[in-house]
């Protein structure tokens, strides 16, 4: 029943696969005005201030089990939403605080979820890596790598099914590029032409593993190319040039064209979770990208060069944020943990 309905999905093709765009090409990056420089910035910004803080949380044995954090990755879904609208879906792996937050979700609930307590936004009994908003059209949060690439295509699936023109976000990693129902999905979203976004998250790293140590193939924009998805390198430090490229996919995606691979160049600053011992790369790489690469360093030079900021209106911001991410660790901190007689509610047994 439900394979039948997706054939006939199909006539979502408008056009045939020779008018896609060639695998990894690299647009001129696009300029951004003042008013979208400093939304990039205020939310990059929160990403940063909030990882900075569950860090430091977990050190303080607030925040149990595990905690990965998107530091040095900002851009990636702070460019992606900017191009986004509302009723599109996101999916992502474990490494999910970032996309919750450009999603809208409240700080306050996140952080109440990473410490385990009542309000939290899986009432303190998902954590860090199981989260979920329907309203924000957040679908998780998952901790089995590369599962919520298959998720994600069904999320897709379910906007064609349905008629609208939303499009589904699918985030995953390096790592989870390998996995094999990667390819099982890719195969069926250009079977049906299924309104999906893979973004492929390349930090260079699957836990301590390089990427040249783990795949054949390391241009993952090339991945799609046996199922005639078309793909393109994007360079995931720079939010702007995230940013026209996901305009680019979603817009295919919209139209009805099928699917389409992002594969963001993005590096993580920190351990893979809060243990690492940091042995499979020098301290001098994380250096030179930090210095050379930072996301956010990168807009406020260009805000500060530009005079569309002062050193002053850019502090307020940080102020600004940090008073958020205070608020709501002081909540998390707080909240009382779930009543013993929740055990069995909302999970499946
Ligand atoms: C199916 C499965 N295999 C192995 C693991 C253990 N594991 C957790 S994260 C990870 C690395 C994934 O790396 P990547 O996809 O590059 O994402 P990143 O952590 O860099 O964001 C592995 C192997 C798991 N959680 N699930
Ligand atoms: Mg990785």
């Amino acid at each position: 029943m439900v394979a039948q309905s997706a054939t006939s999905l199909k006539p979502r093709n408008a056009k045939d696969t020779a008018g896609k765009k060639a695998s990894g090409s690299i647009p001129n990056t696009p300029v951004f005005t003042s008013e979208e420089e400093l939304f990039a910035y205020r939310e990059m910004l929160l990403i940063r201030r909030f990882e900075e803080k569950a860090g430091q949380m977990y050190g303080m044995g607030l925040i149990g089990g595990f905690c990965h954090l998107y530091i040095g990755q900002e851009a990636v879904i702070t460019g992606m939403q900017m191009a986004a609208k509302k009723g599109d879906s996101v999916i992502t792996g474990y490494r999910d605080h970032g996309h919750m937050l450009s999603l809208g979700m409240d700080a306050k609930g996140v952080m109440a979820e990473l410490t385990g307590r009542r309000s939290g936004l899986s009432r303190g009994k998902g954590g860090s890596m199981h989260m979920f908003s329907k309203e924000a059209g957040f679908f998780g949060g998952h901790g089995i790598v590369g599962g919520q690439v298959s998720l994600g295509t069904g999320l897709a699936f379910a906007h064609a099914y349905r008629g609208n023109d939303h499009v589904s976000m699918t985030y995953f990693g390096d790592g989870a590029a390998n996995q094999g129902q990667v390819y099982e999905s890719f195969n069926m979203a250009e079977l049906w032409k299924l309104p999906v976004v893979y973004v492929i998250e390349n930090n260079h790293y699957a836990m301590g593993t390089s990427v040249q140590r783990s795949s054949a193939q390391t241009d993952f924009s090339r991945r799609g190319i046996s199922f005639n998805i078309p793909g393109e390198k994007v360079d995931g430090m720079d939010v702007r040039a995230v940013r026209d490229a996901a305009a680019r996919a979603i817009k295919w995606c919209r139209e009805g064209n099928g699917p389409m691979i992002l594969e963001m160049e993005t590096y993580r600053y920190r351990g893979h979770s809060m243990s690492d011992p940091a042995k499979y790369r020098s301290k001098d790489e994380v250096q030179k990208m930090r210095e050379e690469r930072d996301p956010i360093e990168q807009v406020r030079l260009r805000l500060l060069n530009a005079k569309a900021a002062s050193e002053e209106d850019l502090k307020r911001i940080d102020a600004s944020v940090r008073s958020i991410v205070a608020e709501a660790s002081e909540f998390a901190s707080h909240d009382p943990e779930p009543d013993p007689s929740e055990l069995y509610t909302d999970i499946l047994l």
